[in-house]
């Protein structure tokens, strides 16, 4: 079913500008047309989509507020976030894609990266000619990865890395990867390793039940001379990555609602459609406790994406503020995804309708760039000024 109406039940319309709304018009209409026709299939065969790169690419989301004189599209947050909203209502992981190429490759080369590695790599990102990848998370150290044990030796005229990296998206396919290491004196740095060089490896990691679309593997680092001009000179420190982070969780806060839209549409449009006892489920108290508390959070999610857009357009969102709206967001998200397959019985739990590939890639999204107690911990830190990792 492709009659998707985005919920808008408090008018946030209003609030957006000609851009957003253009800029959400051009991906639905991408989404629609070349995302869900092709989705299903490709994750009950867990096969990565291949064919969408070029697309997404011209829509603009890989990079979309990275400067157009970089290759980037040159959009605000908000549109970054309506973007991923619409992207991942098709399905998160081709919005992990999205956000792996442009909040966690393209960025910390904008941000981190010199001249000459941001001339060098950023138009061929943006065009989807060369894929990345973001490699934080080791097989000992998830949400811990001050801990890392990844390192690189500086030996003259090149840096020797080694170590290994689990949990990454695109690592299977990707043509670089941002790896995190530790240098001699064991402060994290970011350095940029390319496929084909000696000793790297990205097996894939299989048998996952959720974010089937998206291939994940590991990055294995065996003896890699990586050469010194790879190193990402301007940020290091455990800061580096995590305020790469900042601007994906913030991608996914929107995204997560995209998803949700999608679960609510279906159970909606199903709950007027579907007769039992002689009369469309819809009218019953029960179905409708579940559709009017859907949209509710849906509109509070709404609400918190676009006021957390306005802080960061003008640059004042904190980082405790974004991990605020992914925990909620993504949490809102996947409740809803339970509860909208529930409304559908039987028919919820196939591949007919995209429910139950949401609910399922939604239990990735909330362990993801932070899980969800994590984001947690880090509000609780930040109104009481006590660490409780
Ligand atoms: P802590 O001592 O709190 O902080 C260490 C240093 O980092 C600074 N910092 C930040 N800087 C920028 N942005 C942020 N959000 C920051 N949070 C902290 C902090 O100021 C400090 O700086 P300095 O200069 O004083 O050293 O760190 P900790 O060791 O106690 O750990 C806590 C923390 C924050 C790391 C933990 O709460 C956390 O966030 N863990 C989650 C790890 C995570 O999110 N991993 C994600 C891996 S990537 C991924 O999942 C991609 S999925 C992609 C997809 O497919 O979409
Ligand atoms: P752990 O850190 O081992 O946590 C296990 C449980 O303990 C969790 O419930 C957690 O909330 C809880 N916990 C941990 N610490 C505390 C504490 N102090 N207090 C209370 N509870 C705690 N990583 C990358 O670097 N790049 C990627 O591209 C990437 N893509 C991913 C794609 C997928 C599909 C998945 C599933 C993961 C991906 N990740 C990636 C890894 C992801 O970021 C980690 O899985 C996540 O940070 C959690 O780490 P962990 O799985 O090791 O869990």
């Amino acid at each position: 079913p492709d009659l998707f109406t985005s919920p808008d039940y408090y008018n946030l319309d209003d609030l957006l500008n000609d851009e957003h709304k253009m800029v959400r018009e051009a991906t639905r209409s991408w989404v629609k047309k070349e995302l869900s026709p092709i989705i299903e299939d490709a994750a009950q065969k867990s096969e990565f989509p291949k064919v969408l790169l070029k697309g997404l690419a011209e829509i603009g989301a890989f990079g979309p507020y990275i400067p157009e004189e970089y290759g980037g599209a040159g959009l605000d947050q908000i549109s970054y976030g309506i973007m991923m909203q619409e992207i991942e209502r098709g399905d998160s992981g081709i919005r992990s894609t999205a956000s792996v190429q442009s909040s966690l490759v393209m960025y910390p080369i904008y941000a981190y990266g010199s001249e000459k590695q941001k001339k060098k790599y950023l138009p061929k990102l943006a065009s989807g000619e060369l894929i990345g990848c973001f490699g934080l998370t080791e097989p000992d150290f998830g949400s811990n990865p001050s801990g890392m044990l990844s390192n690189f030796k500086d030996e003259g005229n090149h840096y020797l890395l080694n170590g290994a990296k689990l949990w990454i998206s695109n690592a299977p396919f990707a043509d670089i990867a941002i790896v995190w290491a530790k240098n001699e004196e064991g402060r994290i740095h970011g350095l940029i390793v390319e496929r084909g060089m000696e000793g790297f490896s990205t097996p894939e990691t299989h048998n996952k039940w959720s974010l089937r679309a998206s291939a994940t593997g590991e990055l294995i680092f065996n003896n890699v001379k990586i050469p010194k001009e790879n190193l990402l000179p301007n940020k290091n420190g455990l800061g580096a990555p995590l305020g790469c982070l900042d601007s994906a969780r913030y991608g996914i806060a929107w995204g997560a609602i995209g998803a949700a839209m999608d679960c609510y549409d279906t159970a909606l449009r199903y709950a007027k459609e579907r007769i039992q006892f002689g009369k469309p489920i819809a009218v019953k108290q029960l179905q409708q406790k579940k559709l009017a508390e859907m949209i509710t959070e849906i509109t509070k999610a709404q609400l918190l994406a676009w006021r957390l857009g306005s802080l960061r357009n003008e640059g004042k969102a904190t980082s405790a503020q974004i991990s605020m709206a992914k925990r909620n967001n993504v949490e809102m998200a996947l409740k809803i995804a339970r509860e909208a397959r529930q409304v559908l019985g039987a028919m919820g739990i196939t591949g007919e309708y995209s429910i139950m590939r949401h609910m399922m890639n939604l239990e990735s999204v909330v362990t993801y760039e932070g899980t969800h107690d994590i984001h947690l911990l880090i509000t609780g830190l930040d109104i009481t000024g006590h660490s409780a990792f």
